[in-house]
């Protein structure tokens, strides 16, 4: 078992990557996409029409070169580049919409495959959803204050339907004609994830990559009028069974897996871990359920993390865990603070249960 940050785009400085090394992380995960940006504080879903910002990056993919450039400096650091975390919404939004331009993504999306793993990056996680994260509320509801996520449908509106040029909280085209995203069904979406899937797994076969696929967050049955993917623990094996191959694989989240209304999230860790379906782990903790839940400290919620570092352990799980997200901390630098916190727990108790003393 490995250590990891997840660091997202606007993070990729020297100072961070030694700040990984510092708190005893090995790997890293990087997002490429520039999100955030949206403009409404109190939801840290962003505002309605902005979402979590605009991606420009239509017709503009990663390049081989960008690649190799940011791997440059994160292995002069010491560091394994383990992971790239999600597409950009912009290079494969008719794929997740079922638009003109589905056939001309899906040929970029084999473009960006093939040169990840050219560049040798093993794994790229990704989110096959219409609404993406979206209904988080972001307050100082966490211990001692911190500012953590809440969910609570009783606090939203859940059928706030999605502006048109959005797909995955983000605006993917800022010019699209005024109106909403049509309703999509579950059937629907699965159809659409069944053509991905055959479309991309060979090629990610033949280029030495593994998919990993997040589970829905929050995993509700629809949000904004849209279907949900994996909002339940053995959807996750519907998805393998559409393309069996090891690079048709997962990106357990613990957090999103727990906050289901179903399942039980250590006989699903351990079934998936024991078939090596997992590529890596969001390694969170979360108090509650659909339809209401919040994010808090890696050591207080209703996940048993030294139970699940021991069902890891008992199937030679041999990837990377990576904090997710976690509370802010109430100093200058939150985040951090909070980062630190998760990775210095995570660190003394993967220690614990490989020296087997628990
Ligand atoms: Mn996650």
């Amino acid at each position: 078992m490995n250590l990891g940050l997840g660091l997202y785009r606007d993070s990729l400085t020297e100072d961070n990557f030694r700040f990984a090394r510092q708190a005893g992380a090995t790997h890293v995960i990087v997002h490429l996409v520039d999100y955030f940006k949206g403009t409404n504080p109190r939801l840290s879903s962003g505002s309605e029409l902005e979402g979590w910002g605009t991606a420009t990056n239509q017709g503009k993919l990663w390049s081989y070169e960008e690649l190799i450039d940011i791997k440059k400096v994160i292995e002069a650091h010491g560091l394994k580049w383990e992971a790239i975390e999600n597409f950009d919404p912009s290079h494969w939004s008719d794929i997740l919409l079922d638009g003109p331009k589905k056939k001309e993504q899906i040929e970029g999306l084999k473009g960006i495959i093939r040169d990840v793993g050219k560049a040798g990056i093993p794994i790229i996680g990704y989110n096959f959803s219409i609404a993406g994260v979206w209904g988080w509320i972001k307050e100082p509801i966490g211990r001692g204050g911190a500012v953590s996520l809440l969910f609570d449908e009783q606090k939203i509106d859940m059928n706030q339907r999605i502006p048109n040029g959005m797909v995955w909280n983000m605006v993917y085209d800022p010019a699209a004609p005024k109106g909403r995203v049509p309703n999509i069904s579950s059937n629907e979406l699965w159809e659409r994830v069944r053509y991905f899937l055959e479309e991309i797994v060979p090629v990610a076969e033949e280029s030495g990559v593994r998919m990993a696929a997040h589970p829905d967050d929050p995993p509700v049955d629809s949000l904004r009028g849209t279907a949900r993917l994996v909002n339940q623990p053995h959807k996750y094996q519907r998805l393998l069974d559409l393309v069996p191959s090891y690079s048709n694989g997962l990106e357990f989240c613990l957090g999103t897996i727990q906050e289901m209304r179903e399942g039980d999230i250590y006989e699903s860790l351990d079934k998936y871990s024991r078939q090596g379906n997992i590529c890596y782990v969001h390694f969170r903790n979360v108090k509650g359920k659909v339809p209401r839940y919040k994010e808090v400290f890696v050591d207080e919620g209703d996940i048993d993390m030294i139970r699940v570092l021991r069902i890891l352990k008992k199937n030679n799980y041999r990837g990377v865990l990576i904090p997710d997200h976690t509370p802010e901390m109430s100093c200058s630098a939150s985040w951090h603070a909070g980062m630190a916190f998760a990775l210095g727990y995570m660190k003394g108790a993967i220690q614990a249960v490989q020296m087997a003393y628990l």
